[in-house]
C-alpha cells in the first residue's frame, strides 16, 4: 500500500510539476492536455507519445484524446511531440514512463524503428496502445487504427463507379512512400482500378508526399492532365495542390480530383469536398474515442479487451457530407435501455463452441440485453431459418455466427431489408458485393494467424536431418472461414520451410468423432507414416489421439499433434504428454460481442473488424497455465 502512495504521489508531483513549468523537460515536451489540471482523485496517468504534432490527423487525434479525457476524473494525460524523429520518440517514451505512466498510447513516426521500443515497454508490463500505423506482429496490448488498403480500395472502387463502363484515364500521384499507410494505400487502390477494368492509369511519381510537390508535379505534368478525366492523390494535404494545380490549369470542369484522409479543418479533406474542390475523399478514421475507452478497460483489469480494432472508412462526396459530419461529432446515446438480439450460432459441435456460446449467454445478462439464440448443428439452411424468424420477431440487431463462408447474400439482403443490423461474430462471410454493407462489423479471431502460429511452432520446434516431415491436415468443416484461413496461414508459413510437407488432408468437421474417422481412413489404407498431425482445432486432434493410440501409434512420441484453439481439454492432453502444442482460439468473445452490440445501437460507428487477443501453449508450460484456463 505505502509503494502505491508514493507512486501516486510521485506521478502527481510530476504533473504539477509538469503542468506548471511547461517547459521542454529532458527534451520531451509536457503539452497539458486537460485545463482541469487540479483534477481530483487521478488515478492513472495515460503518456501519449504522438510522431508528429504538425499533421491535421495528429492534432485531431489529440483533440480527440484530450476531449475524452476530460470526461473522465480518473485519468490525466500527457503528451510527447516527436516532431517526426524516431530518436526523440524513443526519448520521450522513456521520460513518459520515468513520469510513472500507467499506459501508453503511441502513434509511431517510424513502425519499423519504434517496433523493439514497443516490445519493450509492453514487456516490461505497461500496456500499450499502438494507434494508427500497425507494427509487426503482436507485442502490444492493442491496436486501433484504419485499414489503410482499403482505403486504397474503397478510392479505386469509387473512380472505377464514377467513370462508368466506358472507363477512362486517371492519374495517381504515387510518391516512393515514405509510410506503410501510403504504400497500403496505393496498392488497395491499384487493385480495385484493375479489377475495374477499362481504366488507363498513369502514375506520377512526387519527390515528396506534401502539398507543394503535387501542385508542381500536377503542373508540370499538363500535357498528360489535360487529357485525364481523374486524379488519384493519398493523402488530403497533396490533394489541396492537386486542386490548386487543377485550378491553375483551368481543368476544375473536366478533371475530378479524389483523395483520402477527409480530415475536419479549413483545406483539409471534408472541407474541399464542400466546396466541390474534391470529387470525393475516402475518411481516415481517427480512433481517439475508442483509444480512451479501451485505455479506461485495460487500466480496470476488464477482461475481452480485443487485440485489434480495425476502424471503418467512409466515402465522402458532397452529398453525404452533412451526414458524415454528423456521425463523426455523434455522441454516443446508450440509454441503457433492454435490446433484443438474435443470435444464429453454429451449432454444438466442440467444446469450443459451447464455451463461445457460454460466453454469449452470460454477457447478454451483464450488458440487459434479451438474447434469443438458436443453434444450427452446423446446418446453413437452419441459419437462414433462424435469421428469418428473428426478422419477424422485430429483433434490434442480428447477430451470425456462419457455418461456411458463402451463401449468405440473399438471406443478409432481406435483414437489411428490415432495417436490422448485423453483427459477425466468431467467423466471417464472403459476399459477392462488399459495398452492400449487408454488415456492420466482424468479431472474432485472426484464423490466418493462428495457421501460420501453428506451423511456425513445428518449424522452430520439429525438426529431422535425414527425411522430409509428413503432415497430415485434419480440417474443420469445408467452406467454414476458419478451416479456409487456418489452412491458408499454415500453408504460408510451410512454404518457407521446405523440409516438411503435408502429404494427407481430410475433413473432420471440428467434432472429435471426425478427428477419429481422418485417422481411421488413413489406416486403412496406409501404413502409418506421419510425423505431424495439424488439426485444425482440439476436438479432432482428441479423437486423433484416441484412434492413434486404440492402434499402438504412441501420441507425441511416433507423431507429434498440433491443433488449435487451446481449451482446458487440450491443455489435459498437454499435460499427460499427448497433445505438443495448442494456439489458442478465444471463444470468450461475449463482453466484447454485447459491447459491439450497445454501441452500435447508441448510434457509434462501428469498426470494420474487432480481432480477439490470442497466444500460443505447448507442453512446456502446460502445466503453468491449466489452472488459470476460463474455457
Ligand atoms: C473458431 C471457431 C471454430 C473452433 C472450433 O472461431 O469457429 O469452430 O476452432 C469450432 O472448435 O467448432
Amino acid at each position: 500500500m505505502i509503494g502505491f502512495i508514493r507512486k501516486k504521489w510521485r506521478q502527481i508531483c510530476v504533473l504539477l510539476a509538469a503542468l506548471c513549468i511547461g517547459t521542454i523537460v529532458g527534451g520531451c515536451h509536457i503539452i497539458p492536455i486537460s485545463d482541469s489540471s487540479s483534477k481530483k482523485g487521478v488515478s492513472s496517468i495515460i503518456g501519449v507519445s504522438q510522431a508528429n504534432m504538425r499533421e491535421e490527423w495528429r492534432m485531431a487525434l489529440i483533440d480527440e484524446l484530450k476531449a475524452e479525457t476530460e470526461k473522465n476524473d480518473d485519468i490525466q494525460i500527457i503528451t510527447a511531440d516527436a516532431t517526426g524523429i524516431v530518436n526523440k520518440q524513443i526519448q520521450d517514451i522513456d521520460n513518459l514512463i520515468g513520469y510513472g505512466i500507467d499506459l501508453l498510447i503511441i502513434s509511431p513516426c517510424n513502425e519499423k524503428k519504434l517496433q523493439d521500443k514497443i516490445k519493450e515497454v509492453y514487456d516490461s508490463g505497461i500496456p500499450v496502445i499502438v494507434m494508427d500505423r500497425a507494427v509487426e506482429g503482436f507485442d502490444y496490448t492493442i491496436y486501433i487504427g484504419p485499414d489503410n488498403e482499403v482505403i486504397g480500395q474503397q478510392a479505386g472502387t469509387y473512380i472505377a463507379e464514377l467513370l462508368g463502363e466506358n472507363g477512362g484515364n486517371v492519374v495517381v500521384l504515387s510518391s516512393r512512400p515514405t509510410s506503410i499507410q501510403g504504400a497500403e494505400r496505393l496498392s488497395g487502390f491499384r487493385s480495385a482500378i484493375y479489377e475495374a477494368g477499362g481504366i488507363n492509369l498513369t502514375e506520377l511519381s512526387l519527390v515528396a508526399e506534401t502539398k507543394d510537390a503535387a501542385y508542381d508535379t500536377v503542373l508540370a505534368a499538363k500535357g498528360i492532365v489535360k487529357n485525364s478525366d481523374v486524379i488519384f492523390a493519398y493523402s488530403d494535404n497533396m490533394a489541396l495542390g492537386v486542386c490548386d494545380a487543377v485550378r491553375e490549369l483551368g481543368l476544375e470542369d473536366q478533371v475530378k480530383v479524389v483523395d483520402c484522409d477527409g480530415f475536419k479543418g479549413e483545406d483539409e479533406g471534408i472541407d474541399l469536398v464542400s466546396e466541390g474542390r474534391l470529387k470525393a475523399t475516402v475518411s481516415c478514421p481517427i480512433g481517439g474515442k475508442e483509444a480512451i475507452d479501451y485505455a479506461l478497460s485495460i487500466l480496470n483489469h476488464e477482461s475481452g479487451v480485443p487485440k485489434q480494432v480495425i476502424l471503418r472508412s467512409n466515402v465522402i462526396v458532397k452529398e453525404n457530407v452533412a451526414e458524415n459530419l454528423a456521425r463523426i461529432n455523434a455522441k454516443s446515446n446508450d440509454d441503457g435501455r433492454k435490446i433484443k438480439v438474435g443470435y444464429s450460432q453454429v451449432g454444438q459441435e466442440s467444446n469450443w463452441r459451447l464455451a463461445n456460446t457460454k460466453s454469449i449467454e452470460e454477457s447478454a445478462a451483464d450488458f440487459n440485453i434479451d438474447l434469443h439464440m438458436e443453434n444450427a448443428d452446423q446446418s446453413q439452411e437452419k441459419q437462414f431459418e433462424a435469421i428469418r424468424s428473428f426478422i419477424k420477431e422485430g429483433v434490434d440487431v442480428i447477430v451470425v455466427s456462419p457455418v461456411v463462408e458463402t451463401g449468405w447474400d440473399e438471406v443478409l439482403r432481406e435483414v437489411k431489408a428490415a432495417g436490422i443490423p448485423v453483427i459477425m461474430s466468431d467467423r466471417n462471410v464472403r459476399l459477392e458485393n462488399n459495398e452492400e454493407n449487408l454488415t456492420t462489423t466482424y468479431l472474432g479471431a485472426d484464423f490466418m494467424e493462428e495457421g501460420r502460429r501453428a506451423m511456425r511452432w513445428i518449424r522452430d520446434n520439429i525438426q529431422s536431418d535425414d527425411h522430409e516431415m509428413k503432415i497430415m491436415e485434419i480440417m474443420g468443416n469445408e467452406g467454414a472461414s476458419p478451416t479456409e484461413e487456418r489452412g491458408k496461414g499454415f500453408r504460408e508459413i510451410l512454404a518457407e520451410n521446405t523440409s516438411y510437407n503435408i502429404t494427407y488432408s481430410d475433413y473432420g468437421d471440428f467434432t472429435f468423432e471426425g478427428g477419429k474417422k481422418v485417422v481411421r481412413e488413413y489406416l486403412k489404407r496406409h501404413e502409418w507414416d506421419i510425423d505431424i498431425i495439424f488439426s485444425h482445432n482440439d476436438d479432432m486432434a482428441l479423437g486423433a489421439i484416441e484412434e492413434l493410440k486404440k492402434n499402438g501409434i504412441k501420441p507425441d512420441e511416433d507423431v507429434k499433434i498440433v491443433s488449435v484453439d487451446a481449451t482446458i481439454e487440450a491443455f489435459e492432453a498437454m499435460v499427460r504428454g499427448e497433445l505438443s502444442c495448442a494456439v489458442e482460439c478465444n471463444p470468450i468473445i461475449g463482453p466484447q460481442l454485447m459491447k459491439a452490440v450497445r454501441d452500435l445501437i447508441s448510434g457509434k460507428q462501428m469498426p470494420f473488424r474487432i480481432i480477439t487477443d490470442e497466444k500460443i501453449y505447448d507442453q512446456s508450460v502446460a502445466e503453468d497455465y491449466i489452472s488459470k484456463r476460463r474455457y
